[in-house]
Parts: structure tokens; C-alpha cells; sequence
């Protein structure tokens, strides 16, 4: 018999070690194979547009975040970039870019901490710059609001905790971390505002919004605190906020709905206070549960939210049991379906606007054309487990 030679010399594959197996077989052997070309990054092909961005905290090992990204019409894997530990993530408004957030240490569990915003090539997938951001970035989960951006798009916040309430603002036209705002101590996650180029708000701890403005230089210009709009104690709040085009939909622990509308003067005005549950629902102790628990799509002003039956102290996490659908001109309830256990949620809007879900592993693509989301498609394994999924919106995931 004829022994094959397993030498391998520099750069010959796996490949070339099977196709001289298979010639010692006696099978006549392949004509050699090109080694596979490695250039620096993965072209993806698919617009931005047309992917979906599943940011996986790999909760077990979260030293090694991933954004996984899929294609999101045949649920095809496309790729992934490293977010480090407890990476956030987000796209810029032109999708041609991903924005990372996150932190390093020297020797990956200890050592000297630094936090950073990264920005990545969104078709390559590979790495182009980094801003360094003082070091105190939240350790959280990926609530929606602990990495957004301005209307805009100019300027990115992180929320702080030290466990200090601030927020960092880093101009990304100039790629500089510009300043670090300590009036929002007191207050929780960054809700950037509908329709403006500069605004944001956050929950503060006596139920008030307050509403914060960027200069042309990222700095403070102004800002504004509401009058409470929910009690704390009774009625505490997701933190969650469905977007509308004029303002912002909170909804509590107990299922009431707060619709604070922006006005012109940047002051806020809350809507009288609604329930989703009527008495049956009530009987069955239905209640809201989950991460990035609800959304709204601004065209049809459909509020989409999980939600769970048996609800008790503490269930405000628990997967969904149906995701119910809401008519927020009406406050109607017009569709429940089957919640499949997820726990997050987002919004793609568009001429066909698809509702996207995650479990923690599996995401549930959903057409809302009609009241009634209809399941499309399931990516199974898209993550080992993540609680946040994004889809893009023409800069309008805010
Ligand atoms: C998941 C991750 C973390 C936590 C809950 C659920 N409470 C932390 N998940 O499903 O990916």
C-alpha cells in the first residue's frame, strides 16, 4: 500500500490532509484547491437594511460579547464582531457602521480598566477606530438605554454607574470623548427624543423625565425637568420606552400606560394615565414581564409588550406568556399571540415593518402589516444568550 506523506508544508489546509486520504484510498485525487485567502475581515454582502443584529452577552462567559448578525430574510449567519466584555451595540444612522461600547481589562479579569466606544466597518466587519471613555461605563445588561445616540447621529451616550448616575458623550464626527454630564445623577437609562436632533431624557428617581440638550459642541445647552410623571413607590416603571413620533410611552410594573409628548418648548406633557388589563385580565393577575419588554411602532401607533398571567412581586422579568398588541389612539387591545417565552423585543420599521423577538437564544421574526403579528421565520441558536435584538430602521432606532 501506498503510504501517503503527511508532511505539511506552511500554509496547506486541512483540505490538502483529506484529498491525500482520499488518494490512499485508491480514489483518484482531487485537483489541489486554492488555500482559502484571508483578507482582514468578511465582506457581508447583505444591505444593513437587511440583517438583523443579535447582541449576545454570552451571560455565562461575558468577557466575550458578540454582535451576531443574520440575514434577515433567509435567517442566514453572516457574521459577527467582537464586543469584548458586555459589549452594548448600536448602528450608526447610516448603517454603515456599528458603534461598540465597551471595557477591557489588562489581563482580561483584573488589572487597570479601560472603557471604550469602537467603531467597526459594518460590510467588513473589522475594526476602525477607538475612543477611550472614562471608565465607568454600567456593567448592565443590554437595556436599549445604556448606549444610544443623538437624533442626529452626532454624538453617542453611554449611561455611567459608578454607582454614580452620569453620562458620557462622545462626538463621532471628531472621534472624542467631549464630557461627562453629572446632572443626571438620580436618574436612569438615556431615552434619546423623537423628532429631535439633540435631545435626550432620562427616568429620574422621583418619577420626573428629565430632558437634556447637546450644543453644536456636546456640551449641556439645557435642560428641564418634568413635574413626576409616575409614582415611584405605587406604580414603579419599565424602563423601557415605546417611541412615538412625538413622544414616549412608558408602561408600569401593574400594567398602566404613561404617554409623556414632547412640546415645543421641550417641556412635557402627560396623557391621563390608561390600563391594559380590564377586569378579566385583572382576575388572572396578567402583567407585563421581560428585558426590552415592549415597543411601539410609530406608524400604526401599535404598542406591541410581553406579557405573563400569574403575575407576583418580583415576576416583572418572567418570559412572555402572549405578546399583546395595543391601538394607542383607541387603547384598544387588537391582537394576542403566543409570547414563545421571549424576553426582548424591537421594532423594525418600513414599508413592512417586522416585530423581532429573542428568548435569550431564538428569534422570532414577525410581519405587523396587520394588527395580528404573523410569525414569518425563527433563527434558532442565534445566540448563546442575549437580550437584546436590532433591526434597522433608516436611522430611526432610536
Ligand atoms: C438571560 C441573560 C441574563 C439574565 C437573564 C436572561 N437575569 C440575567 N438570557 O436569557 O439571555
Amino acid at each position: 500500500m501506498k503510504k501517503p506523506a503527511f508532511r505539511i508544508s506552511t500554509g496547506a489546509s486541512l483540505l490538502s490532509v483529506a484529498v491525500l486520504l482520499v488518494s490512499a484510498s485508491g480514489v483518484r485525487a482531487a485537483p489541489p484547491l486554492p488555500v482559502e485567502q484571508l483578507t482582514g475581515g468578511h465582506t457581508v454582502k447583505t444591505a444593513p437594511a437587511d440583517r438583523i443584529y443579535v447582541m449576545d452577552a454570552v451571560f455565562f462567559h461575558l468577557t466575550d460579547s458578540r454582535l451576531n448578525q443574520f440575514d434577515r430574510s433567509t435567517g442566514k449567519f453572516l457574521g459577527m464582531i467582537p464586543t469584548s466584555f458586555n459589549g452594548h451595540a448600536q448602528l450608526s444612522k447610516d448603517g454603515k457602521q456599528v458603534y461598540v461600547a465597551t471595557t477591557y481589562f489588562e489581563r482580561v479579569t483584573r488589572g487597570e480598566r479601560t472603557d471604550v466606544v469602537e467603531v467597526w466597518d459594518n460590510d467588513k466587519l473589522s475594526f476602525m477606530r477607538e475612543i477611550k471613555i472614562p471608565p465607568k461605563r454600567a456593567g448592565a445588561l443590554n437595556y436599549d438605554g445604556m448606549f444610544r445616540q443623538t437624533g442626529d447621529g452626532r454624538f453617542v451616550l453611554v449611561q455611567n454607574a459608578t454607582p454614580a448616575a452620569s453620562v458620557s458623550v462622545i462626538d463621532m464626527k471628531n472621534s472624542t470623548f467631549v464630557d461627562e454630564i453629572t446632572s443626571t445623577a438620580g436618574c436612569w437609562s438615556i431615552i434619546p427624543l423623537p423628532g429631535t436632533p439633540r435631545s435626550f431624557s432620562t427616568i429620574c428617581g422621583d418619577g420626573a423625565l428629565l430632558s437634556i440638550t447637546l450644543g453644536d459642541d456636546g456640551k449641556v445647552a439645557s435642560q428641564k425637568r418634568s413635574e413626576p410623571m409616575f409614582p415611584v413607590k405605587d406604580d414603579p416603571i419599565f424602563i423601557t420606552p415605546g417611541r412615538l413620533s412625538d413622544g414616549l410611552v412608558f408602561v408600569s410594573f401593574y400594567g398602566n400606560v404613561y404617554t409623556a409628548r414632547l412640546q415645543k418648548d421641550g417641556a412635557m406633557k402627560f396623557a391621563p394615565v390608561w390600563s391594559l388589563l380590564d377586569e378579566s385580565d385583572r382576575a388572572k393577575r396578567w402583567v407585563p414581564g421581560g428585558y426590552n419588554l415592549l415597543a411601539v411602532e410609530p406608524r400604526s401607533e401599535r404598542l406591541y409588550i410581553f406579557m405573563h398571567p400569574d403575575g407576583v412581586e418580583g415576576s416583572h422579568k418572567n418570559p412572555a406568556a402572549e405578546i399583546w398588541v395595543y391601538d394607542l389612539k383607541t387603547r384598544k387591545r387588537v391582537a394576542r399571540v403566543p409570547g414563545k417565552d421571549a424576553l426582548s423585543m424591537s421594532v423594525v420599521q418600513g414599508k413592512k415593518p417586522q416585530l423581532l423577538t429573542i428568548d435569550g437564544a431564538n428569534v422570532n421574526i414577525y410581519d405587523i402589516s396587520n394588527p395580528e403579528p404573523k410569525l414569518v421565520r425563527t433563527i434558532t441558536g442565534a445566540a448563546e444568550s442575549a437580550l437584546q435584538v436590532m433591526g434597522y430602521a433608516g436611522g430611526g432606532n432610536g
